[in-house]
């Protein structure tokens, strides 16, 4: 290889990190460590789920989580990886877990202004076929001396600074976006131990004849969803069903490719299955920002909800505008 087709002058999530405080005059840098910390629970996520089968951590760790999920042994390990990053940061006050009934909050450093919110290992149901999996993270900025309350939690999508997911697939996958700003996608070269950017700008095709949903549950389904999904396998040339089962790698294709992934909620979980603050806030601002759109199940703007509880739960359809659009207009039909 000549070395003029070699890109020597790579940007990694580093320099795409400082490069972005540098931008902001105001910045302290606390920002700037608090990604670092994160993107080093990532590496150490990926390192175990690729080493899981070899080390004895598949299956089962013999406990259940607050929402009543069997807890895998990789669930409470990457719990565990992310909570230290986080504290050992120095700048986070308060973390939410959904492997954690209640908030962590870091007395030890009570100047601390970021809130983190987290799905560690998300679609952990796929972790011991080796399937594709992912963490979902929520930053907010919180007020000069916040304690790290609830009130400090309970806030909407629109008020997260960042938001994103690793998917660790064929190679780990980071996407991450700022309030306002461009979704941008890095890919870990484990040569360098380094996430590079590798998708700049990330936007989601307009339209795209693929859908993802759990079809299992159409018995419990409202009409409306029921009349929507019938209408895509209708359609003059029918949509293609795609559905993996870990939202973070039927969220990464959809971004890609462009479609729609749908977990609505139904007449048996009328509250739906994802949570508000960890899966479901980051991932529409994901989407919003990348040119989709997503709404729950009342076809609200999914980052205008306000939950009441730090594990609440919300049905969500996300992915290309017009994809959603249709919908939201299937359920203005039905009013
Ligand atoms: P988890 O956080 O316990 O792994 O559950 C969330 C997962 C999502 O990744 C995925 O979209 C959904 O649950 C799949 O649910 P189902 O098995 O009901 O289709
Ligand atoms: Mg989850």
């Amino acid at each position: 290889v000549g070395s003029e087709r070699i890109n020597t002058d790579i940007v990694t999530l580093t320099r795409y990190l400082n490069e972005e405080q540098t931008k902001h005059k105001e910045a302290t840098g606390d920002f700037t460590l608090l990604c670092h910390a994160l993107q080093f629970s990532f590496k150490s996520i990926a390192y175990y789920i690729r080493r899981a089968s070899l080390i004895n951590l598949g299956g089962l760790a013999g406990s259940s989580n607050v929402t009543g999920d069997d807890q895998k042994k990789l669930d409470v390990i990457g719990n565990d990886v992310f909570i230290a990053a986080m504290r050992s940061s120095g700048r986070v006050r308060v973390l939410v877990s959904e492997e954690e009934e209640e908030a962590v909050v870091f007395d030890e450093y009570p100047d601390a202004r970021y809130a983190v919110m987290c799905d560690p290992i998300d679609g952990s149901s796929n972790l011991d076929a080796g399937v594709s999996v992912g963490t979902i993270f929520g930053i907010f900025k919180l007020a000069e001396g916040a304690k790290g309350t609830k009130e400090d939690l309970l806030k909407p999508g629109t008020s997260l600074v960042a938001a994103g997911f690793t998917m660790y697939g064929a190679s780990a996958q980071l996407v991450m976006t700022m309030r306002g700003g461009a979704v941008n996608g890095f890919t870990m070269d484990n040569a360098l131990g380094e996430f590079i950017l590798t998708h700049p700008n990330m936007r989601i095709p307009k339209k795209r004849a693929i859908y993802s949903c759990n079809e299992g549950n159409s018995k419990y389904w409202e009409e409306p969803v029921l009349e929507w999904v019938n209408s895509l396998k209708q359609a003059e040339k029918p949509y293609s069903a795609r559905y993996i089962g870990s939202m973070v790698a039927d969220a990464y294709r959809t971004l890609l490719y462009g479609g729609i992934f749908a977990y609505p909620a139904d007449k048996k979980s009328t509250k739906g299955k994802l949570r508000i603050l960890y899966e479901c806030a980051p991932m529409a601002m994901v989407f919003e920002n990348a040119g989709g759109q997503a709404v729950n199940s009342k076809m609200d703007r999914m980052v205008e909800v306000i939950p009441e509880h730090i594990h609440d739960r919300s049905g969500i359809f996300m992915g290309s505008y017009d994809e959603v659009q249709k919908v939201i207009d299937i359920h203005k039909k039905h009013g």
